[in-house]
């Protein structure tokens, strides 16, 4: 699905732009609308509760919420259930997955079974609640592939070249939700007094080079040693920018890719000793972020060619990411291919 002109005007809410889309589109279903407006449903509500989290567990405000841990845990089941509930009776969806679920999530059979299927990381980054850190949710849609009835493990485990649309919502300063179906990428900011997301970052474009690198730098000990020199010619001033990086590294996915997103930059997250594979999720991370990423003009790589290309093989599957501005992380593909295993 491309996107058309002149639905872009900065204020318009979120129902109105995907309302104009589908008429630029005849040919964008109804059904891929309203599958939109239950996932923005969905993070209204989740931003709600996450802004309540610090209150209640400060002053114990609530009957779920009395100590640190449980604070977090309870957040998590909570945004994953919101999602679930909000989407799983339109009709829309043939299978859900989720981070929190081992499994596929069926649709009970007493709902209708639709064409497209839903991947996500409900609360990304919740060990940070607690220190009030941005947190967020990640989201990845498919068509299905098989053609009619409960949805099948097939349905989901497809790459993410295939996604029909991506996107995440970012609960920082403020909340800010973020998707592409395809050619642009759009940015809406909820405004809390009136309860809408209003268009606040039209057609985003991330710059070609950017002066920020992201990553746990305590584990590159453990890292190859083309990940170690990649970082060494980024704080040298060796790297396309040709001054000395910043390095800025929050510890929550959606908050560091968004950031790069809007400054420039690369995030990493390498093969370490604890994390053979990366430690990232392919389905519910790399590839919906990767998707976004490529629509605004960057690139995200498993350092051997595009994480939009990896073929999944099971709903967990972890990948090495490097996301960010393009020539950042064509950097990462040239170290990759000079420097052995
Ligand atoms: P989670 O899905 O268990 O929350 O883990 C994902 C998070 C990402 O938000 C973040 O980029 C990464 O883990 C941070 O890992 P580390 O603490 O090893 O730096
Ligand atoms: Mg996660």
């Amino acid at each position: 699905m491309g996107e058309p002109n002149g639905v872009h005007e900065k204020g318009m809410t979120f129902t109105q732009h995907m309302a104009e889309m589908q008429q630029e589109f005849p040919e964008a279903s109804g059904e891929f609308t309203a599958l939109m407006q239950e996932i923005m449903l969905s993070a209204k509500i989740i931003s709600r509760e996450v802004r309540k989290a610090g209150l209640a567990d400060a002053l114990g405000l609530t009957g779920h919420v009395n100590v640190q841990g449980e604070a977090v845990q309870y957040l998590d089941e909570f945004a994953n259930q919101t999602i679930i509930r909000n989407v799983h009776h339109g009709g829309h969806l043939c299978a859900l997955s989720s981070e929190e679920n081992e499994d596929l999530i069926e649709i009970p059979d007493r709902y209708p079974t639709g064409k497209y299927t839903l991947t996500i990381d409900p609360l990304d980054g919740s060990s940070n609640i607690d220190a009030n850190v941005s947190i967020g949710t990640i989201w990845s849609i498919h068509r299905r592939r098989t053609p009619e009835g409960p949805g099948q493990i097939e349905d989901v485990l497809q790459p993410g070249r295939d996604q029909v649309a991506a996107g995440y919502v970012i609960y920082g300063s403020s909340t800010i939700l973020v998707y592409t179906s395809g050619a642009g990428v759009h940015g809406f900011t909820l405004d809390p007094s009136i309860g809408e997301f209003l268009l606040s970052h039209p057609n985003l474009r991330t710059p070609e080079i950017g002066l920020i690198y992201s990553t746990n730098e305590g584990h590159s000990a453990s890292w190859h040693p083309r990940d170690q020199q990649a970082v060494e010619i980024w704080k040298s001033g060796r790297g396309p920018g040709g001054k000395p990086y910043s390095a800025r590294y929050i510890g929550s996915l959606v908050a560091d890719f968004h950031r790069n997103l809007l400054y420039g930059g690369v995030f990493l997250y390498p093969p370490t000793v604890s994390h053979r594979e990366g430690k990232l999720r392919l389905l519910s991370e790399a590839a919906p972020l990767a998707m976004v990423c490529e629509a605004a003009g960057g690139l995200a790589s498993t350092g051997r060619g595009r994480i939009l290309d990896v073929i999944p093989t099971s709903l967990h599957q972890r990948v090495p990411l490097y996301i960010g501005s393009r020539r950042e992380v064509e950097l990462i593909e040239r170290l990759y291919r000079e420097i052995p295993d």
